[in-house]
């Protein structure tokens, strides 16, 4: 149940909270669009009485990357087919995916999208004379499921009027959960592995933002579905814009964190995504290439990306650079190397793009394109939209610069990052990519029994984004059902006491009220560090040594032997973090996650010799693709008893030709 919103000011910490204690069977950790796939179909497989749990660290109508809505929906695979899907991730992400997850995703992600619409999301549909229509209009042409035409941009994206979409997808959440089952407001700081079996997965441990309340909970199995991990680089934003980032900044890491520290196997955690994005307002430029037809044009007024030497430079990449459609990465490449050799800034021609349209448009249609061209970034970014006031820009009349963000961590979007799972039960799925329990396999299982997660917690594969992430999440929710009824008899045992898991919660709480009147100024003392010290102390650091935005994301061997230290000094420091209210706690648990996160992405790109991905990162020692050697997937496992790191490589096997 939502706690209803809180007084002004920050609720204090105090030394001992309250504790509860639930055991169910199912536990979902997070609210946004895998969790909320999980939560609405888990329980239509569940035999009767089972117990479901729902724990989101804000309120899931507003929570998770949806959270200001979105213009479009990017996977509707409609007339393509799977496999097209396959190949057309493939050759996003440079070649080494997993292909049975992604095939298996390309089946099912439709079914989201049309429950969507029957949930009232606005999708936009084509005319009988093929004229877009939105809104209302669109909805008055028929569904999807019923055989209208979507208003596609690219061959995969379809256009939405999508303020609202996270409130509409959390709805039917809740409605098919029931608010009795749904804890918001909760922030869940650890796993816990079984007593007697330290593979299995026992409970979680977390705490409530709203009131001093530590809260143990037992399960038979668990979807961790807390999105992907933001403000681990130093962002582009500082000063007045700081908090602004184009991925939500409420997601700090915490599905990579808690199921590595779980001992879950991770893969391809050196695959990061450095979104080109509209500078200082982080609006995205999908829509804006693909629906509105616009150029970028370097600063010299060249449309570079179609020159000759850019087509000579993306022949060093074939068959990726080469392809109809140029990978994202390369895409950035291309904007970097024009910034570097002292062509830029880079900018949408936003003016010519919309004057091109205007010729086929009556004076309605135009007005109506501008307002387009507004609500593309008031329902997703809607901090684009303000600076476009702020800075009198009209998109007909000027144009606007793109930049390349900070870096972000993420397994659903244009990146593919995060844990290595199983794939469904299907003769075509090699052994090495599916496994289970007692002869049984487990769709999305991670490598932790009764583990599973979906949507950004799933690596290689990509390109799922809204659609796919909440498709994945019911895919996983049938697993997760079939888990417990393999599992009947499995009674969940924690070896953590009650007192040492509330004083591993709040032990930052303790630190702080230990020694808050040592000195005057509450901030400053020699005996804690506050959470915003070492976020901008991690931030530093990963701009300078990991590959930012400082260097052109550009990194090598000696640096990251540098900056691996620095991490194991933050992570030794973390001990003395301390947080006098519970927002505090929050932000302290939360860069705890993002250390962990961020190192393991650097401990990946330490390990692969060899730049996979030029324009999301470069390492200066190892230039361009060794296909060779590093045609593989670098998989990790962390052991937190022993504070180790193993890395190792997996074979990528094609199953799509
Ligand atoms: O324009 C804890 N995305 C786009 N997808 C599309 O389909 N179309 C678009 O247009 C997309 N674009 C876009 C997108 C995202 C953003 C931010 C913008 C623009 C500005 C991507 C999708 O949104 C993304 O793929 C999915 O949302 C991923 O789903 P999921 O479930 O993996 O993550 P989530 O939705 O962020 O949810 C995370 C949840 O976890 C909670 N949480 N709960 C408890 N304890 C903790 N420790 C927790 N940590 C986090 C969160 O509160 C949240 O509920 S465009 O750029 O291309
Ligand atoms: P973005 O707004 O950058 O997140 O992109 C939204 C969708 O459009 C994603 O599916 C991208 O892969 C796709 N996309 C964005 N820009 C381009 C482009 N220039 N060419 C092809 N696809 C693009």
């Amino acid at each position: 149940m939502a706690l209803p919103n809180k007084p002004l000011g920050e609720t204090k910490a105090v030394r001992d909270p309250a504790v509860e204690e639930r055991e169910v069977d199912i536990l979902i950790v997070g609210g946004g669009m895998a969790a909320c796939g999980t939560a609405f179909e888990v329980k239509k497989w569940a035999p009767a009485g089972t117990k479901i749990l729902l724990v989101d660290k804000a309120a899931m109508e507003r929570s998770g990357a949806v959270a200001q809505g979105l213009s479009a929906i990017n996977t509707y695979v409609g007339k393509n087919t799977p496999e097209d899907y396959v190949k057309m991730v493939r050759n996003d992400l440079m070649g080494i995916v997993r292909e049975d997850l992604i095939f298996d995703l390309g089946c099912h992600v439709d079914d989201s999208v049309h429950l969507f619409e029957e949930w009232g999301l606005p999708i936009w549909k084509k005319s009988a004379d093929s004229k877009n229509m939105d809104g209302k209009k669109g909805q008055s042409m028929g569904t999807l499921k019923a055989g209208a035409e979507p208003v596609r941009t690219g061959k995969w994206q379809i256009m939405i009027n999508g303020e609202s979409y996270k409130r509409v997808v959390a709805e039917a959440a809740k409605l098919a959960l029931g608010t009795e089952n749904i804890l918001e407001r909760v922030f869940i700081v650890e796993l816990l592995n079984d007593a007697n079996n330290p593979k299995q997965i026992a409970g979680a441990v977390g705490f409530s933002v709203r009131e001093n309340k530590v809260y143990i909970i037992k399960c038979k199995t668990m979807m961790v579905a807390c999105g992907g991990a933001v403000n681990i680089y130093q962002p582009r934003s500082i000063g007045e814009g700081t908090a602004l980032a184009w991925y939500p900044v409420w997601n700090a890491g915490s599905t990579y964190t808690m199921c590595l520290r779980a001992g879950a196997e991770l893969s391809m955690m050196e695959n990061r995504f450095t979104p080109a994005r509209f500078k200082d307002g982080y609006g995205p430029v999908g829509a804006w290439f693909l629906l509105f037809k616009a150029k970028t044009l370097n600063g010299m007024g060249e449309a570079y990306a179609g020159s000759d030497a850019a087509k000579k430079e993306l022949q060093k990449y074939a068959p990726y650079g080469t392809a109809a459609i140029t990978p994202t990465c390369l895409r950035n490449h291309l904007m970097l190397v024009e910034m570097k050799e002292g062509r830029g800034p880079i900018i949408m021609d936003t003016v010519t793009a919309l004057a091109d349209l205007a010729k086929t448009m009556d004076k309605k249609e135009l007005k109506h394109l501008e307002s387009e061209a507004w609500e593309d970034f008031l329902d997703m970014t809607c901090g684009q939209a303000n600076l476009w006031c702020a800075t009198n820009t009209e998109p007909e009349k000027k144009n606007s610069e793109v930049m390349p963000t900070e870096p972000y961590l993420l397994g659903s979007h244009s990146g593919c990052c995060g844990m290595w799972v199983s794939g469904p039960d299907f003769d075509w799925v090699p052994a090495a990519y599916k496994w289970g329990d007692k002869g049984k396999v487990y769709n999305r299982m991670t490598t932790v029994l009764g583990l599973f997660t979906a949507g950004d917690g799933v690596g290689c594969s990509g390109h799922k984004f809204s659609s796919g992430s909440h498709a994945e999440g019911r895919m996983a929710a049938k697993s997760m059902v079939q888990f417990i009824r393999d599992h009947a008899d499995f009674k969940p045992a924690i070896k953590e006491t009650k007192e040492q898991l509330v004083d591993m919660v709040y032990k930052p709480v303790r630190n702080f009220l230990d020694h808050c009147n040592y000195t005057t100024a509450v901030d400053i003392n020699p005996n804690y560090v506050k959470p915003a010290g070492m976020a901008l102390r991690l931030m530093k650091a990963t701009n300078e040594y990991g590959a930012g935005t400082a260097t052109y994301y550009l990194t090598n061997g000696k640096n990251l032997e540098i900056i691996m230290d620095m991490l194991q000094t933050m992570r030794e420091d973390c001990e003395k973090l301390g947080a006098g209210d519970l927002h505090e706690l929050m932000r302290a648990w939360e860069i705890y996650h993002r250390i962990y996160t961020v190192e393991a992405h650097l401990r990946h790109i330490q390990f692969r010799k060899e730049t996979r991905y030029p324009g999301f990162y470069y390492r200066g020692d190892f230039p361009g693709q060794d296909d060779k050697n590093w045609f593989c997937f670098v998989n990790s496992t962390y052991d937190k008893a022993k504070n180790e790191w193993t890395l190792l490589k997996r074979d990528y096997i094609k199953i799509i030709p």
